[in-house]
């Protein structure tokens, strides 16, 4: 009672509006608040740190009001969103479900077992054949950790190159340097893709892959707008007594939904990130294959011995404590996923990223492969003289985001001559394909201001500088934003209640 004081009684007043607003110290952000009252852990974000929850209000309002084409993001569910925001961030739990290193853990055993069961469910495994490591905190750690289970230090793998679509942690290295993890640890040999058809070159792959010999190939892109010939690979593993792992990160939305091929019929291994088109919490999954492996020639099974050392890589080779809210949310999501309206939302996002590629040939621009088999498109603007670093910048500048990319002979990372676009996140705020038609309209008004900057300046920073400096430039920008931000706006957002 003596403690009951004049901030006490004022504080419900208080509690829905952030703290500066209560204590006039609004704008005052590099120095902490003093306490107006007893710390309790219970306080809003807005009234624990109103320089962070003004922060948050920004990006939140930055993904509204903007066109959201980033092949690998998307927009979570206010419930994934719930289980990552939960007391489940508490829970140390180091092990695996009833050997735990940490006592309280018979609740995220449940969850842990869960997450594996739906992640199963969700790409319709069978748990004999199938087993899957749920605890990855994302997809980088989950390809390492795979790599790990089956390779010994400087054992060889080959993965798509990264500038022809594939990922860092597949192997990259550059002419002069080791970049990637996976290329200082591992050998790595890339394969690439026919330049002249944008396609991946199997027949080259296994032209090298019969002189390296490498004892893992990764099937796997993060910028390939075509159909992985799994089958094909896997062939070649055999021949090699090599494994195959298919990287399904982005595509393991569509992968779930039935909508393309699936890696699980061929590939020994399978990771993913559970946040692309899968749509759910940012976390990794490896799936592991069990059961008969092959016959030795005196007729005996062989079985895959993959679970133990999938296991092992995770933790304790590689991992502390599984993120227990992660899982959760993650589970949350698996489950979405094998709803019907999963299988709607992924039909819908294959059919907007095919009227994108169609739109934008018919306004004459190239693509990378000629068009697009999911849920990506790469388009190619060397042919306008243009570049992917100055067109990602005029779109962000109108609030439309999206990355530049290497495009097939690209040489520099930096402004490569490809822009990579994606379908998954505008769909899940109900975007159709009139809209998508829509979408590129816009992109094509910011592309012709790209090319029109570009003529009057010379180095990139010229050309920075000249978008914020040039008046008549700088109108045409702000009339380009106003027009993407009026008609983003209104679309609904997943995971936002108060949108
Ligand atoms: N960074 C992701 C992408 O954009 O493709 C892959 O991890």
């Amino acid at each position: 009672m003596l403690s009951l004081t004049l901030r006490h009684l004022i504080r419900p007043l208080c509690q829905h509006a952030p703290r500066a607003l209560c204590t006039g110290t609004r704008g005052q952000h590099s120095q902490a608040a003093v306490p107006e009252h007893p710390w309790t852990g219970q306080e809003s974000l807005a009234q624990d740190d109103p320089e962070m929850w003004e922060l948050l209000r920004r990006e939140k309002d930055r993904q509204c009001r903007g066109l959201e084409l980033i092949a690998s993001e998307n927009f979570c569910s206010q419930a994934a969103l719930e289980a990552l925001g939960s007391c489940l961030n508490n829970k140390y739990s180091e092990g695996y479900p009833g050997k735990r290193y940490y006592g309280g853990a018979e609740v995220v055993d449940q969850i842990e077992l869960l997450c594996q069961k739906r992640a199963l469910e969700a790409f319709g495994l069978d748990p004999a054949l199938w087993g899957v490591n749920v605890q990855p905190y994302s997809g980088s750690p989950a390809n390492f950790a795979a790599y790990t289970s089956v390779l010994q230090p400087h054992d060889r793998l080959m993965g798509l190159d990264l500038p022809d679509g594939g990922h860092l942690t597949h192997g990259y290295m550059s002419d002069v340097k080791r970049i990637s993890a996976t290329s200082i640890y591992f050998e790595s040999m890339p394969y690439k893709l026919n330049p002249k058809t944008g396609l991946i070159n199997y027949d080259q792959m296994e032209v090298t892959a019969r002189f390296f010999r490498p004892k893992l190939i990764i099937a796997g892109t993060s910028a390939y707008a075509r159909l992985i010939d799994y089958a094909r690979m896997k062939k070649l593993c055999m021949e090699l007594n090599a494994y195959l792992l298919a990287d399904m990160a982005h595509i393991s939305g569509l992968v779930a939904a039935g909508a393309i091929p699936s890696p699980f019929d061929h590939a020994d291994l399978v990771t993913t990130t559970t946040h692309k088109s899968l749509r759910g919490a940012r976390a990794g999954l490896i799936f592991f294959r069990k059961g008969v492996h092959s016959v030795d020639k005196k007729g005996r099974e062989v079985h895959y011995n993959l679970e133990d050392r999938v296991n092992f890589a995770v933790f304790p080779s590689l991992q502390g404590g599984p993120h227990n809210h992660a899982i959760a949310a993650v589970a949350i999501a698996l489950r979405q996923a094998t709803m019907p309206m999963f299988k709607d939302y992924i039909a819908q996002v294959m059919q907007n990223a095919k009227v994108m590629a169609s739109a934008l040939l018919k306004r004459g621009y190239t693509l990378v492969s000629g068009g697009t088999d999911n849920h990506l498109v790469l388009v190619d603007l060397r042919p306008q003289g243009m570049d992917g670093a100055r067109a990602e910048r005029v779109l962000e500048l109108v609030s439309i985001t999206a990355n530049k990319n290497t495009c097939p002979g690209d040489k520099s990372a930096l402004t490569p001559g490809g822009l990579r676009l994606g379908a998954p996140a505008l769909t899940s705020r109900q975007f159709k394909e009139a809209d998508f038609e829509k979408v590129v309209e816009f992109i094509d008004e910011g592309f012709k201001i790209a090319l029109d900057v570009k003529k009057k300046t010379t180095k990139l920073q010229d050309f920075k500088s000249y978008l914020l400096e040039d008046p008549e430039t700088v109108a045409k920008i702000a009339d380009l934003r106003q027009r993407v931000e009026a008609f983003a706006r209104p679309f609904p957002m997943p995971g936002f209640l108060d949108h």
